[in-house]
């Protein structure tokens, strides 16, 4: 399998930490491939009209997209314990969770962007801060039900938000008004496999 990869995606780590966890990395073969939403990425866009990654390639051509097909796809090739959990209502709180976590990084790759630009929107950037402070609350409510599940796909998209906001905005102290959830943070960062894809920033 061919994975359109990056070292600096937080997308891209979901899925190489669910490939971790199964035990699947080592038949991934990582791309590095360069996108920015300023300039669609050509050659990809074969592939991915999204232009976008993590985009799979299957080894008999098929292309698998976004984060969150592809963790379902690997998390389909062995017979463990499922990260996407199969049980009704542990799945339905599992997703939930997961839409949580990407929505999360969607806002904070926006909120990178219009900080990046020459004339960066007040409105955005406050409306952007607002929701990741709500976030952020939402998250220290649940975090006893988050220790308390077992691992999965929800954890996988919630911790590599938290460790998105570490590396993008590493000046801020969003410990210090949500212990409980830094106290989680600790723990999903001791983890093999998050240990084994930590951000690198190369630009
Ligand atoms: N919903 C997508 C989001 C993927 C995404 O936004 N990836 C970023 C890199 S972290 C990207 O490809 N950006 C390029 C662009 O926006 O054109 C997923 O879960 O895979």
């Amino acid at each position: 399998m061919k994975l359109h990869w990056s070292p600096r995606s937080p997308f891209v780590r979901k899925v190489m930490i669910v490939a971790h966890e199964l035990g699947l990395a080592n038949r991934i073969d990582c791309v590095r491939t360069v996108v920015a939403t300023a300039r669609p990425h050509l050659p990809l866009m074969e592939e991915n009209p999204l232009s976008k990654i993590p985009t799979l390639v299957l080894d008999d051509g098929t292309v698998l997209y976004d984060s969150r097909v592809i963790c379902e796809y690997l998390d389909g090739l062995h017979h463990g314990r499922r990260l996407v959990p199969q049980d009704f209502s542990e799945r339905r709180t599992a997703l939930r969770r997961q839409a949580l976590g990407d929505g999360f990084l969607d806002f904070l790759l926006l909120l990178r962007n219009e900080r990046e630009r020459a004339h960066p929107s007040d409105a955005h950037l406050a409306a952007l801060t607002a929701k990741q402070q709500a976030v952020l609350r939402a998250l220290e409510r649940e975090t006893g039900d988050l220790a308390a599940s077992d691992f999965g796909i929800g954890h996988i998209a919630i911790g590599c938000a938290l460790s998105y906001l570490d590396f993008r905005f590493g000046d801020e102290d969003w410990r210090t008004n949500h212990p409980g959830i830094a106290r989680w943070h600790e723990s999903f960062r001791a983890r093999p496999s998050v240990r084994a894809t930590e951000p690198i920033d190369d630009s």
